[in-house]
């Protein structure tokens, strides 16, 4: 049957695919969290294994190509790499068949409002493209190569061996204040100087670098990229620059070093989303020792995954163990990384679509964002157990999160949400304010959804909320701050994009505040497109006032930003 005829059945589809005002709004911020997931993967250019399903409609090899990268680029965030479904529906041969060519172009061209943007219907693709990918997803999904220890091996480059580097600090500045900024579009981090504001040294790092950590020493800083290549960088050196790389897969997020007592800079691990593994390596070196699958069953219906992703990882303070969240099958694993011949991992069972988290101010237990499933999980890494399931606000995006004490409810640590404008506060003490520990003992209402960053720091009066994915200009461009002895009484908006002063015009998305080592400065990027103006913004956390704006044409679409201190001791 050609479109022609079935346009009747289609233009039904299309109008249950209509919303209502209210819908319309919800929706707005639906997609938000959708484009964010669908940033582009780095296995776009991966060359992979293809075949076609012989009872899907023909392509040329042109057109397969075409539509794999823009899959990649696209919708791989989440639908899986495989096709098999992560937060978005599985879109494989067996069902995509079934529904044809001309019901999966509605879709794509309308969206839904379950989350599927309208790819056509918001200019982002053209009709061309959507009969491109409404033929692709028929056919058997393209299959990205694993990654083994000797394709590791292979990347691994040692460019300043261990004794050839400094045996003292061979540089002025106070390491402690450094800022390792992520320069999303470059491929590079700028390390600049908390004291000075000027740039010490633009490192090149993997493609589209994702976080830096410090090591338990503070010497060495590690950066990863999307495409898995970790760097790791010497802050001893007269110009702190990189001394070893490696690549741990063909696409990741996380990476950390080990802090126990007795094993301070000694390991490294990076976990990756594809191959879904995670890589022990030497931490002066990073010399990979350990490859780890993560393929297993998932928390809930005890399902095999096949592409489960390691979201966040952390290092306890309390046990020698990597705290290692996998996505897809919602399962924690603590990696006891004291005899790594005998592995031994406890596997905690949380919720699915981990994300993001962060420590309590203890550091005892480990907070992290099941973010489909609008919950927290709250676990003790002494007793290495789930201490608590917490439902919080619609999808959970707290970065490290933020620390503080509430006037009424005692210790608290809090997480914004990328779905409503609501910031949850937690009470994490169980000794003293048993009553309130692991529990939402308060909602603030914050500017808007869209947030994914929200900071404090423990010599701090203040609570920074960012809203960077807010479809409102107004918002995306300013942060909102609580005084936190006064939550009762609301916000008070900072216009950090108008501050910075941009000669360019465009998205200018405020993101992610940390604080200095001091805690009286907190940091805010304003992220604009590559070919745009953009800078960093600091403002004096005592009085709230504009205290420095850092520009540079170096500083390109800056990001996230890790203070060497308050991440090395994980102060936030
Ligand atoms: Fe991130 C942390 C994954 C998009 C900036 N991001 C993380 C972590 C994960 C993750 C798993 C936790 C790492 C850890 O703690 O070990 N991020 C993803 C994605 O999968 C996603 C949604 C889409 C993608 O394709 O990458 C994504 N992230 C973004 C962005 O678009 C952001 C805003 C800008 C950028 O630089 O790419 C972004 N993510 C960050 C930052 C952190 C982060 C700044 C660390 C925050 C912190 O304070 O610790």
């Amino acid at each position: 049957m050609n479109a022609l005829k079935m346009l009747p059945a289609l233009t039904a589809i299309a109008a249950t695919l209509v919303l209502s005002g209210a819908a319309v709004a919800q929706e707005k911020k639906d997609q938000a969290d959708v484009k964010y997931h669908a940033a582009p993967s780095a296995l776009a250019s991966v060359p992979m294994v293809e075949s076609r399903n012989p009872k899907a409609p023909p392509m040329t090899q042109a057109e397969f190509d075409q539509a794999r990268t823009i899959y990649f680029q696209r919708c791989a965030g989440c639908h899986g790499v495989l096709r098999k479904g992560a937060t978005g529906k599985p879109l494989t041969p067996d069902i995509t068949i079934g529904k044809g060519t001309d019901y999966l172009k509605v879709f794509i061209a309308y969206g839904s409002p379950a989350g599927m943007p309208n790819w056509q219907t918001s200019g982002e693709m053209s009709e061309q493209e959507v009969d491109v990918m409404a033929r692709y997803i028929q056919h058997d999904a393209p299959t990205p190569p694993e990654f083994s220890m000797a394709d590791t091996k292979a990347t691994w480059k040692v460019i300043v061996p261990p004794e050839k580097r400094p045996t003292k600090k061979m540089n002025n500045f106070n390491i402690k204040n450094i800022f390792s900024t992520t320069l999303r579009d470059t491929g590079e981090v700028a390390l600049i100087d908390g004291d000075t504001k000027k740039i010490i040294n633009i490192v090149k790092t993997g493609y589209a670098v994702h976080i830096s950590r410090t090591s338990a020493s503070g010497r060495y800083l590690y950066v990863i990229g999307r495409d898995a290549k970790i760097n790791m960088i010497d802050l001893w050196m007269e110009k702190p620059d990189n001394v070893a790389e490696v690549r741990v897969g063909l696409e990741a997020r996380s990476v950390e070093t080990s802090k126990f007592k007795g094993f301070e800079d000694k390991l490294a691990i990076a976990g990756s989303y594809w191959p879904p593994q995670y890589t022990i390596m030497k931490g002066d070196t990073l010399e990979p020792l350990k490859i780890v699958s993560t393929r297993g069953n998932t928390v809930d219906k005890q399902e095999y995954h096949p592409e489960p992703r390691v979201a966040s990882i952390v290092a306890s303070h309390f046990k020698p163990e990597f705290v290692v969240n996998v996505k897809e099958t919602g399962q924690t694993l603590l990696v006891d990384y004291s005899n790594i011949d005998a592995l031994k991992v406890t596997t905690i069972g949380t919720a699915r679509f981990l994300h993001d988290g962060g420590f309590d101010s203890t550091k005892r237990y480990f907070m992290v964002a099941a973010n489909q499933s609008n919950k927290i999980a709250a676990v003790d890494l002494k007793e290495g157990k789930l201490t608590k399931l917490i439902d919080v606000g619609k999808i959970p995006h707290p970065g490290r999160g933020a620390n503080f004490l509430h006037p009424t409810f005692g210790p608290v640590w809090s997480t914004g949400h990328l779905g409503d404008e609501t910031i949850s506060l937690i009470g994490t003490d169980p000794v003293k304010h048993p009553g309130n520990a692991f529990k939402v003992v308060q909602t603030l209402k914050g500017q808007g959804g869209g947030s994914l960053f929200l900071k404090s720091h423990p010599k701090s009066q203040h609570l920074y909320v960012d809203t960077p994915l807010n479809p409102e200009p107004g918002l995306s461009q300013s942060v909102a701050v609580y005084n936190i002895k006064a939550l009762d009484k609301g916000y008070k908006v900072l216009p950090i994009a108008e501050w910075a002063g941009l000669k360019d015009d465009g998205a200018k998305r405020v993101v992610q505040p940390e604080f200095n080592v001091a805690g009286d400065e907190v940091w805010f990027s304003v992220w604009s497109a590559k070919n745009k103006e953009s800078a960093i913004v600091v403002v004096d956390d005592k009085t709230l006032t504009l205290k420095a704006v850092i520009k540079d044409p170096r500083l390109i679409t800056p990001t996230g930003k890790f203070n060497v201190h308050n991440t090395q001791h994980d102060i936030y």
